[in-house]
């Protein structure tokens, strides 16, 4: 099956990013499996160009140490391949204006931009360049994304349909559990890189004390009883999740172990401190060597220009470029 994901390297993975995303890639690389850097989406925020440089490597050897073995699957930056930001163009020229200012992720983040980037508003038609690039089946990513592959699948539609047969219409793929984690701070709002307040994310790289104290820290609510309802109870059900997407075992089953809160929340800190511990060792002994992973990147973006510069130049001579 051939699958496509990607993440922004704006910052280091959190909680949302691997048990929303990158666990279920994980779970489901092969070599038809295609798993991006998307530093060109990262510049519809503000970021430093070190920053951003900086990011780009931290957070391919951070997928690494999650799994991702480049061996079995392709990892890849998606600025090493040209043919994203070409294609890009191609699909501007076929959605609407209307459709990008519907999504809820840009109305979202450009409430919080002061000079909008224009780059926000076309973000999801770049995101779907990505996607159609490699003939991709099956998109795994969190509940978040749900509304860009929608658009990705009309595009797709919409571009056979004036210019013949070119795109495979990709499905969306979500996780069972922790689809969506929430902010710890604020259980109403998804867990995010450039929005959440730095106790109501947690990274995955954040140290012992960290996490103990986010998680002791984070909004539950005051009736006392542990029960998984997510109509009522956001915060509890969102650390139930968590603890859930971790053990392994369905959130009202370990909601069912539990009477007090805080028994709950210091056994969670436990599970999620010992399950991060080896992938932030692996992820320090990858950066000890930085020409290694040059090297590796550099790989992969042989292996995706190879998949996607025929797509590219199918979708181009459609259109009626020569
Ligand atoms: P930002 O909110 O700053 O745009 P992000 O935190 O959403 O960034 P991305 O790089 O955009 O991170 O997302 C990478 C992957 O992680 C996507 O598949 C996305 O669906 C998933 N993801 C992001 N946040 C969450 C979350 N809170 N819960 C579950 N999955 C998530
Ligand atoms: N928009 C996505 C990141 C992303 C992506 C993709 C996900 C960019 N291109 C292609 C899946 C497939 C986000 O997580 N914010």
């Amino acid at each position: 099956m051939r699958i496509f994901s990607g993440i922004q390297p704006s910052g280091a993975p959190h909680l949302g990013n691997y048990l929303g995303a990158i666990q279920s890639w994980v779970q489901s690389q092969n070599s038809e499996a295609f798993f991006c850097v998307v530093d060109l989406h990262s510049l519809t925020q503000e970021i430093s160009p070190d920053d951003l440089r900086r990011q780009t490597l931290e957070l391919t050897a951070a997928l690494i140490a999650c799994g991702i073995d480049p061996d079995v699957c392709t990892l890849f930056v998606q600025s090493h391949v040209p043919y994203h930001a070409q294609m890009n163009w191609l699909l501007e020229c076929v959605a609407s204006y209307g459709e990008l200012t519907r999504m809820v992720a840009f109305k979202d983040k450009s409430s919080r931009q002061e000079a909008q980037r224009a780059g926000l508003l076309t973000y999801p038609v770049l995101m779907a360049a990505d996607i159609l690039l490699y003939k991709t089946e099956s998109v795994p990513v969190g509940d978040d994304q749900k509304q860009h592959l929608e658009l990705t699948r009309e595009i797709a539609e919409r571009f056979n349909n004036r210019y013949g047969q070119t795109f495979v219409v990709p499905e969306f793929s979500k996780p069972a559990v922790a689809a969506r984690v929430m902010d710890l701070q604020e259980p109403s709002r998804k867990m995010s890189k450039s929005v959440s307040s730095p106790l109501g994310k947690l990274d995955i790289f954040d140290s012992a004390e960290d996490i103990e104290k986010k998680i002791k820290k984070a909004v539950t609510d005051t009736d006392g009883e542990v029960r998984y309802d997510w109509e009522t109870k956001p915060g509890l059900s969102n650390l139930l999740d968590i603890f859930a997407s971790f053990s392994g075992e369905p959130p009202s089953h370990v909601a069912e172990r539990y009477e007090r809160y805080g028994d709950l929340k210091t056994d969670l800190a436990q599970l999620v401190i010992s399950s991060l511990e080896p992938i932030a060792q692996r992820y320090k002994a990858l950066l000890g060597d930085p020409a290694e992973l040059e090297k590796l990147m550099a790989r992969g973006a042989e292996k995706a220009a190879a998949v996607s510069r025929p797509v590219y130049e199918s979708a181009a001579r459609a259109m009626g470029l020569s």
